[in-house]
């Protein structure tokens, strides 16, 4: 396939600074016209022919300036339409009518049909499967959009901007005309038609203009459209506080589909949503969806400005608007949540996925360098490792002149197609600082390594901190440059407090940050008067592994005292690590694992500590995952011995504090009615882990049955049959609780998603035999992305022992399925084909059967170009 390149672009010959669109919808055979004003740029002759984009199009008429092209002046193929003789005038008016069957369109790129709704996904490059155009985001064009349709198959007509007009026409049909005003790349031009409910509202913003909100969702579940709207106000107000950034069109819609291959899609002034992040009450979503709900509202929503108003000058600047509005998506939630908790939690997503990812055979850069299919870029280090970058920035720049710089970011670039380098030069102009070694951490791709270690001079008062910065190589990068870590720490003193120096030599060091630019540094703190602990990488301030040599003794101190809440669970979380490994190498041994005791009680300690957050409390308990433990081991993986290693420390943990749990336990229950918010949704979590811990002694299944069966909301009920259907595979108890929650819930796909997904994780041998069951239950669709990632991605990249069982069944499951949903659509195959990135990791038996599937794959006759991307690049 082809390779794009960053340094291969260039500006086009020909602009299109107006297009008119006419869809005349019907579901085999929708008639797209679309009158384009094209123009020629200064200096480019009128012999350059235009070139324009297709993708699988049906080309049924051509005209410029109202005259039939003769069929000498054009070349058309499905994938491009070249006009070899373009008119001599530098401005023109190109028609260009093709034909669509969006009944039968199951890549969910372009103009597609979910459940008899009209809808449309253009990002990146969907606008060329419904006409032919320059489809990329540097070319920025008003639009203006006539809808027509039969009345009594689609009442509703949306598309981007402003509503301008709307009629009746013969025949039971009936049109709408929408108008954007904003100056917009195609891949955010957006169509919705059909019959759906409506929840409206409306905001007036910081200068007084008043917007219409509209949420639309399928008739019958507007109720559920209340937390999404709400939502959606608080993030148009948070946005106008932090970023002092109103909103600008007279309306604001969102439409929650059934069919998405995304989260969610921020076209400008209609957000079309996977409905799972849309929809939401008590009965049927966990906190963990109403969380995302929010998150994902606020983040569509600030597109607006970081993405729609100033948008990307290619592909390669995806992280420029993803990236940034990560970061501010962030910022939200831990404005309207727990700040220190939202930290972690950020923490545990970025290493469980943009960390492997960025340590496996599809690392690449925050800002890549070449792709060969765009759509495999969505990815953790793009968004999650790109909102870091933006983090460090402020961190670098302190939150004032960071805010000034983002000021200057949107007086400078608005309306504009902008890139990495503008935006990194905004910081520079309002600080006066260089950034250009910074800069590094969105051009060099890797997990930048710091190993530290200390001495303490008690007679010369010094603390001596010796630090050193490596990157691993990374594919197509063996060698790397030295890059600048802003690394925040504390000398913590035997009180828990912050110890004072007097000075401090060796590195840059400002208001807690120590700057890493070199290779080594000997960091010289004088005047320290007692030997400190070091807590580093406070609050994560640089996405980084860290190998210190640090006393267990001042990490358990830590863990119990650190006063930055996100290194206090680091010190926690990095004391269960070594512990598990340790363990691991037992189990491997052939002996039993075993855990000192101050560790278990450290952990009923922190469990009933009252004063911190009770959101806190859950996530310290939560053990790392075995995935997580895996990454740390790094090589050589065992499956199997990790979750055993795992569930020993698990049980050691319960039976330690068997009291404690089980009091608290007793004390969380329900007593208020339902509430969603943070702190309601910290002490159903708590409890739950509790719940988790209590069900492995004696008299756990009874324990857990009743929870699911006295629980008032889903948290509570998924949490239960979650440990159910794990901790008690089999039992009668689960196979009741399955079945109940079945029968209630049948009619409900998302919440049908939580029962494939539970199932998709019981650990051990025997689960891919449910798995492929389930793939015939009468809830389940391979033409869904809901459903495959509930099921199949879930078996694939959450189920260490079930997916990487020892005979490879697994991987051949996963290969047969990756193949099977290919052919409808590419891009959820290429996703799921990212559960084997880690494959090299694996104990070699399980190497060798992982490498076979993942040939089988490659060997297969016309892949698709996202799926042989992703597994050529893995194979590499
Ligand atoms: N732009 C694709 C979906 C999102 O990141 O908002
Ligand atoms: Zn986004």
């Amino acid at each position: 396939g082809q390779v794009f390149r960053l340094e291969d672009y260039r500006p086009t010959d020909y602009l299109i600074p107006e297009t008119g669109l006419t869809f005349r919808l019907s579901p085999e055979a929708t008639r797209v016209i679309a009158v384009l004003t094209v123009e020629r740029r200064d200096g480019i002759a009128a012999s350059v022919p235009l070139v324009l984009d297709g993708d699988g199009l049906t080309l049924s008429r051509i005209a410029i300036d109202g005259r039939t092209l003769a069929p000498t002046d054009f070349f058309a193929t499905p994938d491009q339409l070249t006009i070899t003789r373009p008119p001599a005038t530098p401005r023109f008016q190109l028609l260009i009518e093709t034909e669509l069957a969006p009944a039968h369109n199951e890549a969910l790129m372009g103009l597609y049909r979910s459940s008899n709704v009209y809808c449309t996904q253009c990002e990146a490059e969907g606008f060329r499967r419904i006409t032919y155009f320059l489809d990329r985001p540097d070319i920025l064009s008003v639009y203006t959009v006539r809808i027509e349709a039969r009345h009594h198959e689609a009442p509703l007509l949306l598309s981007n901007g402003n509503p301008v007009g709307s009629g009746e026409l013969a025949d039971g049909w009936h049109y709408a005309i929408w108008h954007d005003p904003f100056p917009k790349p195609s891949y955010l031009f957006a169509l919705v038609a059909g019959a759906l409910g409506k929840v409206a509202d409306s905001f007036v913003t910081l200068s007084g203009h008043e917007v219409e909100l509209g949420i639309y969702v399928e008739p019958g579940k507007e109720r559920l459209a209340g937390y999404a709207m709400d939502a959606l106000k608080r993030s148009m107000k948070w946005d106008e506080e932090a970023f002092g950034r109103e909103y600008d069109l007279d309306v604001f819609n969102i439409v929650a589909v059934s069919d998405f291959n995304m989260g969610a899609m921020e076209n400008k002034g209609l957000n079309i949503f996977n409905d799972k992040y849309v929809l939401a009450d008590q009965e049927t979503a966990t906190d963990a969806d109403f969380a995302n709900i929010e998150a994902i509202i606020a983040h569509e929503y600030f597109h607006n400005w970081t993405g729609n108003r100033i948008t990307c000058r290619d592909w390669f600047q995806l992280c420029l608007k993803e990236g940034l509005t990560v970061f501010r998506d962030h910022e939200f939630s831990a404005d309207q949540r727990s700040r220190a908790v939202k930290r972690i939690a950020e923490v545990r997503t970025l290493r469980a996925h943009q960390f492997p990812e960025d340590q496996g055979p599809l690392a690449h850069p925050v800002r890549p360098r070449r792709y060969r299919e765009i759509n495999n870029f969505y990815t953790a280090t793009v968004y999650e490792k790109g909102s870091e970058v933006v983090r460090m920035i402020r961190t670098i720049l302190g939150s004032e002149t960071f805010r000034a710089g983002m000021d200057l970011y949107f007086e400078r670039h608005d309306g504009e197609a902008a890139t990495i380098e503008d935006f990194i030069k905004v910081f520079e102009d309002v600080s006066g600082r260089d950034l250009s070694q910074f800069s590094l951490w969105y051009h060099q791709a890797g997990t930048p390594n710091l190993t530290i270690s200390s001495t303490y001079n008690p007679a010369a008062q010094e603390f001596m901190l010796e630090i050193e910065q490596s990157v691993p190589p990374t594919p197509s990068e063996s060698r790397k440059r030295l890059m600048h870590i802003p690394l925040t720490f504390s000398l913590v003193g035997a009180d828990g407090k912050a110890i004072a120096y007097s000075g401090v030599e060796g590195a840059s060091v400002e208001d807690g940050v120590i700057h890493i630019r070199k290779r080594r540094h000997m960091v010289r703190f004088s005047g320290v008067g007692e030997r400190p602990a070091m807590s580093l990488n406070r609050g994560f301030s640089a996405p980084v592994t860290l190998s210190v040599e640090q006393k267990a003794d001042d990490q358990f101190f830590l863990a119990g005292h650190d006063n930055d809440t996100f290194s206090r669970w680091q010190a926690f979380n990095t004391l269960l690590t070594d512990a598990l490994i340790a363990a691991f190498r037992q189990v491997l041994g052939g002996e039993r694992p075993s855990f000192a005791s101050r560790l278990t009680e450290l952990a009923g300690k922190i469990g009933g500590d009252e004063t911190l957050e009770l959101a806190y409390r859950a996530l310290a308990l939560a053990l790392p995952s075995e995935a997580d433990i895996a990454r740390d081991i790094g090589k050589n993986i065992d499956p199997d011995a990790i979750f055993s290693a795992r569930e020993a420390l698990t049980v050691a943990i319960a039976e330690a504090n068997r009291e404690i749990f089980s009091d608290l336990y007793g004390r969380l229950a329900d007593q208020d009615a339902f509430s969603p918010d943070a702190a309601s949704a910290g002490r159903r979590a708590l409890r739950n882990i509790l719940l988790d811990y209590l069900s492995l002694l004696p008299g756990g299944a009874a324990l857990a049955a009743r929870h699911f069966q006295s629980a008032t909301n889903m948290t509570d009920r998924a949490a239960a049959l979650t440990v159910l259907a794990l901790r008690h595979r089999g039992s009668p108890e689960t196979v009741k609780a399955l079945a109940d929650f079945e029968a209630k819930y049948a009619t409900d796909p998302l919440v049908m998603d939580k029962w494939f997904q539970i199932q998709a994780s019981v650990p051990g041998p025997q689960t891919i035999r449910a798995v492929r069951a389930l793939t015939g239950h009468p809830a389940f669709s391979m033409a869904n992305p809901n459903r495959v990632r509930s099921l199949v991605g879930t078996f694939s990249s959450a189920n260490q022992t079930g997916f990487h069982r020892a005979d490879g069944e697994g991987y051949r499951f996963f290969a047969e399925t990756v193949l099977q949903v290919e052919k409808r659509n590419p891009q959820l195959a290429a996703r799921l084909a990212t559960a084997l990135r880690s494959w090299r990791s694996l104990e070699p038996a399980r190497q060798a059967k992982a490498r076979e599937a993942l040939l089988s794959i490659a060997k297969t006759e016309n892949l698709s170009a996202d799926l042989r991307d992703i597994v050529e690049r893995t194979l590499a």
